[in-house]
């Protein structure tokens, strides 16, 4: 790499800010309410009110956005949550969408 592309790359890192990703819950016929409402709690920090309205927009419309993040981050909180349902036997989705 030369001098002049590191500079290009250093840069981009200061000035371009990093695209930010949405995770989302699916909903499904089997995985409980209240487990839902404790990964909103526990994984995406939702005060528990908030955490309800959010578990029961799901259910009513299929899909939901529990936060915002960069990537890595991002990638992280479904893999947590992926995790978890999986342990508890739950078929709880979780994905992860760049966003416009
Ligand atoms: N639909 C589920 C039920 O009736 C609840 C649920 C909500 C499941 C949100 C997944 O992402 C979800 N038990």
């Amino acid at each position: 790499m030369t001098v002049f592309q590191t500079d290009r790359i250093a840069y981009l890192q200061k000035t371009t800010p990093p695209k930010r990703y949405g995770v989302f819950l699916l909903n499904d016929h089997y995985t409980p309410m209240d487990f839902v409402v404790a990964i909103l709690q526990d994984i995406f920090m939702l005060p528990e009110s908030q955490a309800v309205n959010l578990m029961l927009q799901v259910h009513h419309q299929g899909k939901g956005l529990c936060g915002t993040y960069t990537r890595d981050i991002a990638q992280t909180k479904q893999q947590q949550v992926m995790t978890w349902a999986a342990e508890e036997g739950h078929p709880l989705l979780c994905i992860v969408e760049e966003l416009p």
